[in-house]
């Protein structure tokens, strides 16, 4: 059977999205995310980004290799057991795997980073306008596309609406004024009444449960993890090569 390691986040969300709408069999291990679990030997080797979601899938195409990033564990669940979310060839195939794409590259690291520097706007009021401006301009092109297509790979509900869902639903946490956008919020409310969905939401629910309980549990120290704190600063040296890279991209 199918495991998956998670939490109540939304790249997690999407995998859980697709295992059901897949109608696959799934065992879901909550990870302590708020108590650095991420961290541990053993999960460093599901991930060695110390991240979730991962999955393994002993019997399938992988032999029980673990799959990080969400954007690959959504290929090849579709490759493996849901053509019907990803086509085997041709322009649509493209399609999808380019929202896909925008999704995993774009979307998540620019709407992450606007929550994360909203919060933290007095600290650093550029980096807050800044990703701001990034989430604002990716929900104009959800939008603009929604609006020539029913969805995001064209005809058909796919992988790419999969990973993209859990992200557009914070359009208004997002500080974005849901009547701009009414092909993106016509879309979620679409994709939010399917059963597959539905029931998501309710293994997401009890994930949420177990990390509002380590939430509220967690040490200062611990919580610290989860924003990486702990992870020794590069010496001089290395942070000048790393600026330098940086500079030049
Ligand atoms: N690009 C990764 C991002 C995964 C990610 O950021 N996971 C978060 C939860 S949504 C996490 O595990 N954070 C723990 C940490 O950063 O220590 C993906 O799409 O799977």
């Amino acid at each position: 059977m199918i495991q998956l390691y998670g939490m109540s986040s939304p790249n997690v969300r999407k995998v859980v999205v697709a295992l059901e709408e897949m109608g696959l069999a799934y065992e879901p291990h909550h990870v302590a995310v708020f108590r650095g679990e991420q961290f541990t030997e053993e999960f460093l080797a599901l991930n060695p980004l110390a991240k979730v979601p991962v999955i393994r899938d002993p019997e399938g195409p992988a032999a029980g290799e673990p799959i990080f990033e969400s954007g690959a564990i959504l290929i090849y669940l579709a490759e493996s057991y849901g053509p019907q979310f990803l086509p085997a060839d041709g322009p649509a195939r493209y399609a999808v795997l380019k929202w896909l794409m925008l999704q995993v590259a774009s979307a998540g690291p620019a709407f992450g980073n606007h929550s994360h520097f909203r919060l933290q706007h007095e600290a650093n009021p550029y980096a807050a306008r800044r990703f701001r401006h990034m989430a604002a301009q990716i929900y104009q092109v959800l939008e603009g596309r929604l609006g020539k297509a029913d969805w995001l790979g064209g005809d058909a509900y796919s992988i790419a609406d999969m990973a993209v869902w859990p992200w557009a639903r914070y359009l208004q946490r997002h500080g974005m004024d849901p009547a701009e956008f009414p092909n993106l919020t016509a879309w979620e409310a679409r994709i939010a009444e399917r059963p597959a969905v539905i029931r998501a939401d309710g293994v997401i629910r009890r994930f949420g449960e177990q990390d509002s309980a380590d939430r509220v549990e967690s040490p200062p120290a611990e919580r610290e993890m989860l924003v990486g704190l702990h992870i020794p600063a590069p010496s001089a040296q290395a942070a000048a090569a790393i600026m330098t890279t940086t500079e030049r991209t």
